[in-house]
C-alpha cells in the first residue's frame, strides 16, 4: 500500500506588520483543512488581537517524517528571575557549557530586541548563526494524533495542558535529537508568559517560572552548541521533518539537585 502522505502546515500572523501569533504541525491529508481553519481562528481570536494579515503553508513532505519521542518535563519552581538563572546557569553548565555563555545568553534575551528566530552559541559564548539579525527558525515539526491526546492528558494532570507548553516541548524535543545541540535556554516574548525553561538532553525540559517580570515584551531562545558542521546544523534545524510519536514522563516540582543526579539517557 502506498504510504500516506503528511503535509507541513505553517501559520504566522501580524497587524500592523506586528507579529501576533504563528503555530505549525505536520498532518495527514484528512486534516489538513479541519488544521487550517483552527489556524485561522487562533490568529483572528488572538489575545494581542485580530491579525490583519495571516500566511498560512500547506507543503508535502516529500519524506517520511522523523519518529521520535519527547524530552521529560519537570518544572523548578523557581521563584525570581535571579533564581531562575541561578537554576539555569547550574544545570547548563552541567553538561559543559561555560557560565560566561548562559550570561551572554540571558543578557541578549534580556535586551531590547527579540530576534525572529534562535541565536546559536558555542559552549564559550561566540555567536554562530550566519544572519545574527534574524537567528535560525526551527520548522517543520508536529505532533502525531495519539501522541498529543496522550501528552494533553499527561499535561493536564499538572494543570499544564495549553498550547504554549505543548509547542515548546515539540520544538525544543526536536532540537535536542541532533547531538551538536547541548542545551537551549528559553525565554518567553509574550509580556504575560513569565515561564521559560532549559533542555538539555540529560535533564530534559526543565520549566523555570518567573524567569521574567511580567509586562517584559523581549524573549527568544539561544542554542548552544558543540562542534560539527553548522550549516548542517540549520538545515536540520529549519528542515527535516520530525513528529512526535511517543511522550517520556511529564512530571511537576522536582529540585535542582535530583535533576543534576540524572544521567543522560538519549
Ligand atoms: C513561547 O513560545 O513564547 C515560549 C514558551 C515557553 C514555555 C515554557 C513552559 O511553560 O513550559
Ligand atoms: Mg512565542
Amino acid at each position: 500500500m502506498a504510504r500516506k502522505p503528511f503535509y507541513s502546515i505553517r501559520m504566522r500572523s501580524a497587524k500592523d506588520s506586528t507579529h501576533i501569533s504563528g503555530a505549525e504541525g505536520i498532518h495527514l491529508l484528512k486534516d489538513v483543512s479541519k488544521v487550517v481553519k483552527q489556524y485561522t481562528d487562533r490568529a483572528l481570536e488572538h489575545e494581542r488581537g485580530r491579525s490583519d494579515t495571516i500566511r498560512i503553508t500547506v507543503e508535502e513532505l516529500k519524506k517520511s517524517p522523523k519518529r521520535i519521542a519527547t524530552l521529560p518535563l519537570s518544572t523548578v519552581n523557581t521563584r525570581t528571575p535571579e533564581a531562575a538563572q541561578k537554576t539555569a546557569t547550574g544545570l547548563l553548565t552541567a553538561v559543559g557549557i561555560s557560565e560566561r555563555a548562559v550570561e551572554e545568553a540571558f543578557a541578549s534575551l534580556r535586551s531590547g530586541y527579540t530576534m525572529r528566530g534562535a541565536m546559536l552559541l558555542d559552549i564559550e559564548g561566540v555567536r554562530l548563526e550566519p544572519d545574527l539579525l534574524r537567528g535560525v527558525r526551527v520548522s517543520r515539526m508536529g505532533i502525531a494524533q495519539d501522541a498529543a491526546a496522550d501528552l494533553s492528558k499527561r499535561l493536564g494532570r499538572l494543570q499544564l495542558n495549553n498550547n504554549t507548553v505543548k509547542e515548546a516541548l515539540v520544538l525544543a524535543s526536536k532540537v535536542h535529537k541532533f547531538k551538536m545541540v547541548l542545551g537551549e535556554l528559553c525565554i518567553s516574548d509574550d509580556p504575560k508568559y513569565t515561564t521559560g525553561y532549559i533542555a538539555t538532553r540529560t535533564h530534559g525540559y526543565v520549566r523555570l517560572p518567573r524567569i521574567k517580570k511580567r509586562g517584559f515584551p523581549n524573549g527568544g531562545r539561544a542554542f548552544f552548541i558543540t562542534g560539527g558542521d553548522i550549516m548542517n546544523l540549520i538545515k536540520y534545524l529549519q528542515e527535516t521533518p520530525v513528529l512526535i510519536n511517543s511522550i517520556t514522563p511529564c512530571q511537576g516540582n522536582i529540585t535542582v539537585k535530583e535533576l543534576l543526579e540524572r544521567k543522560s539517557r538519549r
